[in-house]
């Protein structure tokens, strides 16, 4: 059984996402990522102490993109990946990474700049600079969404995943505004019944 190691508004709603969409079976362990007192299994898994991480018997894994192309290589294949000799393929493996590489990641640095960092540290220019490079990279993303529906082209794949994380995150928790195209384009991937169920498990067991 797959152990997702995992919190609730974290990037491992993207690996609960794809095992959801690929039907296999996994729990989900909750990392309280603010307790004071770091459960000593969580990081005897993760000693950097960032979410996720999987362990699949012997394997133990983190980053969120590693992980779903680990999946899907190992339990696939699926149309979630799209193979090398398919036309969609270049698209595809551009905005899978893209999600978390060129957007996700950018956006932490204004994330914890507006809601963590000391009132004085708040405005910088390295958030500043951060932000605008996300404004860059959406670019992109405007582009694609103006010739097809979804990051790889007509169908649903893991570059949804990751592309769908990372706008939520900017939207919700970072103060990106979202074009009118990008909000479609999130209403279209996030209806499906696996992203639903991936929302509902990823918030269990947790307070209300
Ligand atoms: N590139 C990594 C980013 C991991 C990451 O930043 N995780 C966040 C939660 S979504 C986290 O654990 N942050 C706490 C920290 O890094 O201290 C991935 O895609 O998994």
């Amino acid at each position: 059984m797959i152990t997702v190691w995992g919190g609730q508004t974290s990037r491992s709603l993207r690996v609960v996402w794809l095992l959801e969409e690929m039907a296999l079976p996994y729990r989900v362990r909750q990392v309280d990522m603010l307790a004071a007192n770091k459960d000593p299994a969580w990081l005897a898994v993760n000693p950097g102490d960032f979410l996720p991480a999987i362990q699949d018997d012997d394997v133990t894994m983190v980053e969120s993109v590693a992980i779903l192309e680990y999946l899907m290589g190992r339990y696939g294949p699926t149309p979630l990946q799209p193979t090398p000799d398919d036309p969609a393929f270049p698209a595809y493996q551009q905005f899978l990474h893209m999600g978390e590489a060129g957007l996700a990641t950018l956006m932490m640095t204004p994330l914890v700049s507006a809601f963590i960092a000391p009132e004085p540290e708040r405005d910088n220019w390295g958030a500043r600079w951060a932000r605008e490079c996300v404004e860059r990279r959406l670019l992109l993303v405007e582009r694609r969404l103006a010739d097809t529906p979804y990051m790889a082209g007509d169908r649903f794949t893991a570059a949804d995943i990751s592309v769908t994380y990372a706008l939520n995150l900017g939207a919700n928790h970072a103060g990106f505004v979202l074009s009118d195209a990008q909000q479609a384009y999130l209403a279209r991937t996030t209806a499906r019944d696996a992203y639903k169920r991936a929302f509902d498990r990823s918030h269990e067991g947790l307070a209300a």
